[in-house]
């Protein structure tokens, strides 16, 4: 199998023109000339900051200042401040890990200031004795991290449109982040609480001014939810949910609750404002999708995308991008770089995480001719991400939520990229 990918992207560099140079040598797959290199010179100076000593050291480090182009960007609703989202600069950052200053935001109500001193989670409803947890006895629980993406079922939604909009890759796609997540097992204080036999489902209260309910199936939680109390080592940011917040790998956002303060076990859901007239999906028939909980799979080409550029620079550009799904495993992603009609299996970098980012590369030679790149993620359950068409054939022309067909970005013969919807 991996020699077979090896040909196969042998093949996407040979028939994308790197031509003859490269018949029958594998391994130079691995060696390809790349764009930047440039023959050395020795500098005849010292750069300035070596003949001066450095700055003084910090208590919390901040990204370097020529970096401050590398941030969320906002989308509030001005009619009801508090309310909207930010987004992940996913075209701006590398690995798969999102750091906690750019983690993506979705809040009903603004951020509350919770003071942790004051905060309690209450288990109650269909439970043998119901408990209440405050911050220093769930600090004494095990604890488990866990690495997983959270999206919002709102992601993407902008591929609905009629006409494509023209914005960068993660301003569009980057209402998802991926962190680990430290934190109790659910499961573990439910059983504390004792679960009664008739508890099916659980309604999750958040402590903001939202008051955001939502009802989850208790299996979920019995699962592999966490009550998360730490986001990449740190304690949660308070955007994100602090002191402590749901985290319920591969499921939609709106489920993670952020500043849990109650778990309510019932025997059947709330039927609240946000499963009903909100996250849900009109389908062509008229009726509505519910409880469409998990994400299906995904992917983006984070470079080159929109607002990159190749600048009438023919050579061989490194195409790299995300990949994730709610039901498990990316097994595979393909590229095209003609609007899919051939497609060559990008490589995957390990570790693989169910539920998690995953990242893929694949070295692509631009010879300046016209291209529509393109990715397509498989997960472990066979699952294969539609292309746009097959999605709105599908799910019809008044969708909102669960937008996850293949994404073109078009590449003009001067280098530029635009986002256009594939063929
Ligand atoms: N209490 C509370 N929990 C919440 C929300 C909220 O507004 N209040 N927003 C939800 C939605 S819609 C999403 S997509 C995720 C966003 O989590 P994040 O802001 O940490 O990225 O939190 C969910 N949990
Ligand atoms: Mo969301």
């Amino acid at each position: 199998m991996a020699n077979k990918v090896r040909e196969d992207r042998r093949q996407f560099l040979h028939k994308a023109g790197l031509g003859g140079a490269l018949t029958g040598l594998v391994s130079s797959i691995s060696l390809p000339v790349w764009a930047g290199a440039e023959k050395l010179e020795l500098p005849d100076a010292l750069p300035k900051w070596m003949k001066v000593p450095g700055e003084e050291f910090s208590n919390y480090g901040q990204p370097s200042e020529h970096e401050q182009q590398v941030i969320r960007w906002i989308s509030a609703n001005s009619a009801a401040p508090g309310n909207g989202v930010s987004w992940t600069p996913l075209h701006d950052l590398q690995g798969t890990i999102t750091p906690n200053g750019l983690h993506y935001e979705r809040h009903h109500n603004g951020v509350p200031q919770i003071d942790p001193a004051q905060h309690t989670l209450l288990i109650d409803g269909l439970v043998e004795q119901p408990l209440s947890f405050d911050l220093k006895s769930l600090l004494r629980y095990p604890m488990q991290s866990r690495t997983c993406f959270i999206e919002c079922g709102g992601n993407s939604n902008s591929g609905w449109r009629t006409n494509p909009i023209q914005t960068q890759a993660g301003y569009a796609h980057g209402l998802v982040s991926n962190a680990e997540w430290t934190g109790i097992p659910v499961k573990l204080l439910l059983q504390e609480a004792g679960i009664k036999p008739n508890a099916k489902w659980v309604i999750a209260e958040g402590a903001d001014a939202a008051a955001l309910n939502i009802s989850i199936p208790l299996d979920k939680l019995l699962d592999d939810a966490l009550l998360a109390l730490y986001q990449n080592g740190e304690r949660l940011r308070p955007e994100n949910g602090y002191p402590l917040r749901l985290v319920l790998p591969g499921w939609e956002g709106i489920l993670n609750v952020k500043w849990l303060r109650q778990l309510r076990l019932t025997d059947e859901p709330l039927m609240s404002r946000d499963e009903t007239a909100q996250y849900t999906e009109l389908q062509p028939d008229g009726k509505a999708r519910q409880f469409t909980f998990l994400m299906e799979a995904k992917s983006l080409i984070t470079s080159p995308s929109l607002g990159m550029m190749l600048q009438d620079n023919p050579g061989t550009y490194q195409i790299s991008g995300l990949a994730w799904s709610g039901r498990g495993k990316i097994t595979r992603v393909e590229i095209s770089a003609d609007g899919g009609d051939t497609w060559v299996d990008a490589e995957l970098q390990t570790p693989i995480l169910s539920k998690a980012f995953t990242r893929f590369n694949l070295p692509w030679h631009w010879q300046g001719d016209y291209a529509i790149l393109q990715s397509r993620a498989t997960d472990e359950t066979g699952y294969v991400q539609p292309t746009r068409e097959a999605l709105v054939e599908n799910r019809g022309r008044h969708g909102f939520f669960h937008y996850n067909a293949i994404v073109s970005w078009e590449i003009t013969e001067e280098g530029d990229i635009n986002h256009v919807y594939g063929f």
